[in-house]
């Protein structure tokens, strides 16, 4: 075949190689070669496809222009530079080639990107400057600017991103229901706390901003107030700082267990049970030096298992995929040997569904259950997903997605309790470095900006 357009790209995963092939050179692209370069033992390779067009297909005026507007817009070089490889592509998300597609179909970003009711609001009621950025086509994606690194100072400022979005929330939310400053019109015995003093009001409404809940924050502070803390703000600040950390009691991360752990991770879907685990598990490898087994009971969802699969190639460590309860207890009885076997489940929301999985589990002796809620979800779904599974009787908590977090406070909606306190958390995707042994002080100075 006569082709005078060869041109190669670099993706995360063949699909995404393949739909950059798509938007970039049209559905008449012939691939021609696939091949894996790159990647170590905690990072997949990149997928580099080459593919060519036929001499004969002519190209539309619309076409060239939309795939020009693609190839400014991610830092492609032209048709006949021998790779494309814009730096974003070296990151695991399929949203970085949803941008490719935009690129040749261009839409709204409101209508591209599915704006939850609650977002919108948010947005809304975002400052001017701030809400711009919604409407307006994005800009050509740094990654060192986007990687997800909220607890990470800003250089200039040195606030955290955390920090920023805790401020923009405030900014947003000042205009919603939360208690407001006393009014002048209203009598002050009126008033919503009108028995604390203005500073034990004003942190009250901080860390309902937060995202703790009215009941919790009130909890907090009410117990704190004394002669001492009622005359000094400063003094009360510290108290409710000491009350929140007593209420975060953290447990010996997973990776530092001194005996033999069974721990299976539940938890709503996509909170990142299964990129816990590979943290869980490299740790425990690299830095423990233990014998660590992987085993799935996901079958539920196309590819979860061999996701889990994937890392444990990775990491050397033998893993089973179990269909049924007693593939389970075969899986276990033959990871006798293994220091800590970790174990994925599927994200269920319906009760039956996790009534069902935490028998299988409760049936294992001397399995141990951990709740992983993502603190991005904000306090509402955090309780309410910390409700539901209840019934799983979990012996502790795993945080994930702080740094995804507007509201860090919510964490407190997870139950945590010195009969199951908190085991970890996380805040960014990279395995394994985005997992953290609990910290109470740490979080706490987060959510209280310190
Ligand atoms: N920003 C951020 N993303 C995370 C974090 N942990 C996991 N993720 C991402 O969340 C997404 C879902 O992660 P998974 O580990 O597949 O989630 P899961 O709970 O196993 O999902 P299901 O098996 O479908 O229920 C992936 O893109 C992860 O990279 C985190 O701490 N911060
Ligand atoms: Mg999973």
């Amino acid at each position: 075949m006569n082709h005078n357009t060869v041109r190669t790209f670099r993706a995360q995963d063949p699909k995404a190689a393949l739909d950059i092939v798509k938007a970039m050179m049209g559905p008449d692209a012939v691939i021609i070669s696939t091949r894996e370069v790159g990647g170590n033992l905690f990072k997949r390779g990149e997928i580099e496809i080459t593919a060519a067009l036929p001499a004969q297909k002519p190209q539309s005026k619309k076409d060239k222009r939309a795939q020009k507007k693609a190839a400014a817009a991610y830092g492609a070089t032209n048709e006949t530079a021998p790779v494309s490889k814009h730096p974003a592509f070296t990151k695991d998300d399929n949203w970085i080639f949803e941008e490719w597609e935009s690129a040749n179909n261009p839409v709204p970003l409101q209508e591209k990107v599915k704006v939850e009711p609650e977002t919108q609001s948010f947005m809304q009621a975002l400052p001017a400057n701030l809400k711009q950025d919604i409407n307006e086509e994005p800009e050509p994606y740094d990654i060192e600017e986007i990687e997800p690194r909220n607890l990470r100072a800003n250089e200039q400022t040195g606030k955290s991103i955390l920090a920023q979005n805790a401020q923009a929330l405030i900014a947003a939310t000042k205009s919603q229901n939360l208690p407001q400053k006393p009014s002048k019109a209203m009598p002050t015995s009126d008033l919503p706390y009108s028995h604390m003093p203005p500073h034990a009001r004003q942190l009250m409404r901080e860390l309902q901003r937060k995202g703790l809940s009215e009941e919790i924050a009130e909890d907090i502070i009410e117990c704190r107030l004394t002669p001492q803390t009622c005359h000094s703000n400063q003094t009360l600040r510290k108290e409710v700082a000491a009350a929140m950390r007593k209420r975060l009691p953290a447990m010996t991360p997973p990776w530092k267990t001194q005996r033999r752990k069974i721990m299976a991770l539940v938890g709503p879907t996509g909170v990142g049970k299964t990129t816990t685990i590979a943290k869980i598990a490299a740790r425990a490898i690299i830095e423990s030096r233990l014998s660590v087994a992987l085993i799935s009971i996901d079958t539920f969802r196309i590819g979860a298992a061999e996701q889990l699969k994937r890392y444990g190639e990775i990491m050397s460590a033998p893993t089973f995929i179990c269909r049924n309860e007693d593939e389970l207890a075969e899986a276990i009885e033959q990871t006798q040997d293994c220091d800590l076997v970790l174990v994925d489940t599927a994200g269920r929301a319906d009760k039956s569904s996790i009534l069902k999985q935490t028998g299988i589990l409760q049936r294992i002796p001397g399995l141990e259950i951990y709740l992983t809620l993502s603190a991005a979800c904000g306090y509402l779904q955090m309780a309410g997903a910390a409700s539901t599974y209840r019934m799983a009787a979990h012996k502790g908590v795993i945080i994930t997605k702080i740094d995804e977090s507007f509201s860090p406070g919510s964490i407190f909606a997870a139950e945590i309790s010195p009969s199951t306190p908190l085991c970890c958390y996380t805040d960014g995707q990279t395995v394994p470095e985005d997992l953290h042994q609990a910290d109470s002080q740490k979080l706490v100075d987060l959510i209280l900006d310190i």
